[in-house]
């Protein structure tokens, strides 16, 4: 066999993975090669990323796949979630840890900013959801602490950007997770230095991105000398945003449509629902309803919102796991199915959820604040998560409907949390739409297409999305019209409209 390999580093929240992809006219043929668990580190003061122990776990994949592939391999890239970053000094050493975008560092700075410029104005300049854990409040917060580190930096790397630069001993930033960070022009794509400037952000810490599809050139010599990768291997630059390679990977038969009549949900430790378009929204009612718009392949926009995901039941299942239980995924979701329907709702996106010490207790919590049966074991904890994030699922829905004027046919979910079916069924139900459910790792498979199209071994998006339509692991889930869905929703509303000032 000849066909060409790309390998793909994906590195999630809750795990990093490193796999091999060929892509063929039957399809793209993937094979995970190493896969290691990720997750915050608590050092009391600081909740941080160990981005060093993720790398030596990525060169340790990368040497497994020369060992498998030798000479096959022609190129390597890397996705990762957004918004985090590390700074470099003027002798590119990397200053402090690479911090965790659940630090605490961040509360209450974004009101902050809007002493700075107004939340209208931020919003105009870049078409950006508001959250706390965006990059612009991030590097705020460093201003307001009054942080040595950004008094000496002189370079910033998003995560992905560190890892080419790893790769490739390039330095530069990718465009579409570049635009997670609440930084960039909406318009022109670049560095907004309005906003730079109003949070007193050194302008020269940042490169014009780049665009997915860039090569980097070779690897560099010590990788080589490391993982025994051939030093011919390119670095090419995927969408380095791991929800922008995801949304690549969709087996939906158009591109960027002005009226794209399916949606998709990317489903991991986030759930980021939304639309793919040809140009950003940036009414009122896309700032009102807190949507965003993020940068995609080709010049595509990522009109979504972000859904606090499957981050709940992963937090409950190391809480129980700290307390001596050590259940699988299977296991929890056959004592959920279990469980009864829709015994009480929570709003996963109450800043209780955020970073609570305790989960399970935090569910708890917020089922007694309103007045609702708590969840007495947990399979009803987890039954009480999964049913409140299709209910979510639901609401912005109805929002992104309302935000592009017409309905919306199909919800495509792709992503590891595609494999929990009671939750692809109960998204179906709550949204009374099809799911078209797969492939679980669009996002390694979207960073290879991309790699393929950089390489010049694919023409187009078009092409690309087309191989994906021949995965196999696609499932199709029809809604059904049974359980309690409206009276769920209706609850939901109510703590909406219960939590507004
Ligand atoms: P991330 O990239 O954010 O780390 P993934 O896309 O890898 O997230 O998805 C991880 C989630 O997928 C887990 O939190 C879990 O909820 C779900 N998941 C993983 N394996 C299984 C499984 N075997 N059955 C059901 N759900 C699973
Ligand atoms: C998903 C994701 C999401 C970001 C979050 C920080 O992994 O990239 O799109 O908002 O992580």
């Amino acid at each position: 066999e000849t066909s060409p390999v790309h390998l793909a580093v994906d590195l999630g929240a809750s795990s990093g993975r490193v796999l091999a992809g060929k892509v063929t006219e039957t399809g793209v043929q993937l094979e995970e090669i190493h896969r290691f668990s990720n997750g915050g580190l608590d050092l009391g003061k600081r909740l941080v990323w160990n981005l060093l122990g993720q790398w030596e776990q990525i060169t340790e994949g990368l040497s497994r796949a020369a060992g498998i592939y030798g000479k096959r391999v022609r190129s390597v890239g890397a996705d990762t979630w957004g918004v985090d970053y590390v700074l470099l000094d003027r002798q590119n050493d990397m200053l402090g840890p690479c911090m965790h975008y659940r630090d605490g560092r961040t509360a209450g700075v974004m009101e902050k900013a809007f002493q700075r410029l107004s939340r209208s104005e931020i919003f105009r300049a870049t078409g950006l959801q508001f959250m706390e854990i965006n990059t612009a409040y991030q590097l705020l917060a460093m201003r307001l602490e009054e942080s040595p580190q950004l008094d000496i930096a002189e370079r910033f790397l998003m995560v992905p950007d560190f890892l080419h630069w790893q790769l490739s001993g390039e330095q530069v930033n990718e465009f579409t997770n570049a635009s997670t960070t609440q930084l960039l022009d909406v318009q022109s794509g670049n560095w907004s230095r309005p906003i730079l400037d109003a949070f007193e952000i050194p302008t020269h810490l940042f490169s014009e991105p780049v665009q997915p599809g860039h090569c980097l050139g070779n690897i560099t010599r010590a990788l080589q000398m490391r993982t025994r990768l051939d030093r011919s291997v390119e670095v090419i630059v995927p969408a380095t945003h791991d929800t922008g390679s995801a949304v690549l990977a969709v087996p939906a038969d158009s591109f960027a449509s002005e009226n794209p009549d399916w949606c998709y949900i990317s489903c991991g430790t986030w759930s980021l629902m939304g639309v793919e378009l040809a140009r950003p929204v940036l009414s009122e009612a896309c700032q009102l309803l807190n949507f965003t718009n993020e940068g995609g392949v080709n010049g595509s926009v990522r009109l979504l919102k972000n859904i606090a995901g499957l981050w709940i039941v992963q937090q409950c299942r190391e809480q129980w796991k700290r307390e001596g239980h050590d259940w699988s995924w299977e296991h929890l979701l056959n004592l959920a199915s279990q469980s009864p329907a829709m015994l009480s709702v929570v709003d996963t996106d109450d800043s209780l959820f955020l970073a609570p010490d305790n989960m399970p207790e935090a569910v708890c919590e917020f089922c007694r604040r309103t007045g609702q049966p708590v969840p007495q074991d947990p399979g009803a904890i987890v039954r009480c998560a999964l049913e409140s994030l299709a209910l979510r699922y639901r609401l912005t829905l109805s929002y992104l409907e309302q935000l592009v004027g017409h309905s919306m046919k199909t919800i495509h979910m792709v992503g590891g949390g595609v494999q929990n079916r009671m939750l692809c069924q109960f998204a179906a139900d709550a949204c009374g739409r099809p799911v078209v459910a797969g492939p679980v790792e669009a996002t390694a498979i979207g960073n290879i297409l991309m790699q393929a199209i950089g390489s010049g071994q694919l023409s187009s998006i078009q092409e690309a999305r087309r191989l994906v339509r021949l995965a196999k692991d696609i499932v199709v889930y029809e809604p059904q019209p049974a359980g309690r869905w409206d009276e769920g929703y209706a609850k939901l509303q109510q703590f909406l409209l219960a939590a507004k000032p």
